[in-house]
């Protein structure tokens, strides 16, 4: 068995929700925030057998999308922060950051 854990973007989160229980996958949503971004984004905990992998990276990928976001570097703690001009830069973001994971043992009661 196996587990992924799917950070992907919030936008995309209901339409990966729909199509994962359309599959007949289980999943938890949880909300998350972005370590760079310190942005919400969500992340899916996926229960599976190791034969639908595959099957749920291709159903996570048909559905999350890769977009640009403009970001604001954070501003020096110290040192030059008189002379830091704060310039907006474009990261891409997504569609997902996926993990699979292996799974010792799993009881569901
Ligand atoms: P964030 O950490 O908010 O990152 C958002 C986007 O910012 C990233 O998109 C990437 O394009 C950019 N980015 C992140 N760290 C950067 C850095 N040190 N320098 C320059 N650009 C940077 P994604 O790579 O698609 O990641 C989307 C979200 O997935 C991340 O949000 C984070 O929550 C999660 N994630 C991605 N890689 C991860 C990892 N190795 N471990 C844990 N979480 C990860």
């Amino acid at each position: 068995m196996k587990l992924l854990i799917a950070v992907i973007q919030d936008k995309d989160s209901n339409r990966l929700s729909n199509a994962l229980i359309k599959e007949g996958f289980r999943a938890t949503k949880l909300a998350s925030t972005g370590g760079f971004l310190r942005a919400g984004n969500t992340t899916f905990l996926i229960g599976i057998e190791d034969d639908r992998v595959q099957q749920a990276l291709d159903v996570i990928r048909a559905n999350c999308k890769v977009r640009d976001q403009l970001v604001t570097p954070v501003s020096p703690v110290s040192g030059a922060a008189d002379s830091y001009i704060p310039f907006p830069v474009e990261v891409q973001v997504g569609g997902a950051a996926v993990f699979v994971m292996p799974v010792e043992r799993f009881e569901h009661f």
